[in-house]
């Protein structure tokens, strides 16, 4: 619906790095609306399950449709309705755990069919929702209860995974950087093509973040997160990887291949090449009748 639900009673903690991506989202659908001159009911965000995808339904402003979906399963919902609807903007909005973990096997697929939509995920390291379980972000030995004795596992690197997925363009942002953030959704989401912006949203109640990705100099720690050198070329995909596997954490534009043709226009050419037509409902039932 394009109104929001008065009877969904959910509140983010005080400080959750969520509510500057909120924030970010607001103004960038506010600013494509604009710039195109199309409605905001032009958009539609489907959420995963998790404090983030609660965002759909904590939205305000302007409001855009939303689907609050099946945990790790944004992506085959939103190719059902980019499928049925290539004219809507589809944005989706995820959690680490939803989006690497149970949604992890629909990235590949999306990334090499080159659906059009925008995937802003907001990256806690843990399962906020859930009460605090390690997700495939947490830190190697980070104690949640899920993992009493440390986390076993090494953590996953986000930003590899997608570039080794085949995702065309990739960001990787900061939930405090509201005004960056939102020009990168605005970036990623005129993209024609998959785009992913991969966003540092810190957990308050169960992994705080916020101290290790900004750094103290004083006590000379060094921060988890650095800007993305203004030298960088992101067509080039060897620098999109040197900077996704440094083990820190880039912020800024990634990668964009360059030339993309999104999944529809695939479909359009492949169409013309072949001079078929789309069949209706009722033929793709009759050809598979026995
Ligand atoms: C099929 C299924 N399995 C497990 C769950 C329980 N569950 C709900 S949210 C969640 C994890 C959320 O983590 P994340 O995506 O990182 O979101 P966050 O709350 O951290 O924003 C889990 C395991 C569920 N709802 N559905
Ligand atoms: S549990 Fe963590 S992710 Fe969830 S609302 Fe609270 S601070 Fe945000
Ligand atoms: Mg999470």
């Amino acid at each position: 619906m394009s109104k929001r639900n008065p009877v969904y009673d959910f509140k983010w903690c005080p400080g959750c790095g969520d509510f500057g991506v909120k924030r970010a989202i607001e103004g960038a659908l506010v600013e494509r609306s604009a710039a195109l001159s199309e409605s905001i009911e032009q958009t539609a965000i489907v959420a995963g399950i998790g404090c983030s995808g609660n965002l759909v339904h904590l939205q305000e402003g302007p409001q855009p449709f939303g689907i609050h979906g099946i945990h790790g399963r944004t992506l085959p919902i939103a190719y059902g309705l980019k499928s049925s609807r290539p004219d809507m903007n589809v944005l989706i909005v995820s959690g680490d755990g939803d989006f690497l973990s149970i949604g992890a096997e629909h990235i590949g697929p999306q990334a090499k069919r080159n659906l059009d939509v925008t995937v802003v995920i907001m990256d806690n390291g843990v399962y906020g929702l859930t009460k605090g379980q390690a997700s495939p972000t947490t830190e190697l030995e980070v104690v949640t209860s899920t993992t009493p004795y440390g986390k076993l596992d090494d953590p996953m690197s986000p930003l590899e995974t997608y570039l080794a997925a085949g995702v065309g363009w990739l960001a990787s942002s900061m939930s405090t950087q509201v005004k960056a953030l939102q020009q990168l959704i605005v970036d990623a989401m005129a993209h024609p093509g998959f785009s992913i912006v991969h966003v540092q949203s810190p957990c308050t109640t169960y992994n705080d973040t916020y101290a290790a990705l900004k750094g103290n100099e004083k006590e000379g720690i060094e921060p988890m997160a650095f800007p993305v050198p203004e030298d960088h070329d992101p067509a080039d995909l060897e620098s999109a990887y040197r900077l996704a596997r440094g083990g820190r954490i880039p912020i800024g534009m990634v990668y964009e291949r360059p030339n993309s043709v999104p999944a529809h226009e695939r479909l359009r050419l492949a169409q013309e090449r072949t001079g078929s037509q789309e069949k209706s409902v009722e033929e793709l039932f009759a050809a598979m009748a026995i």
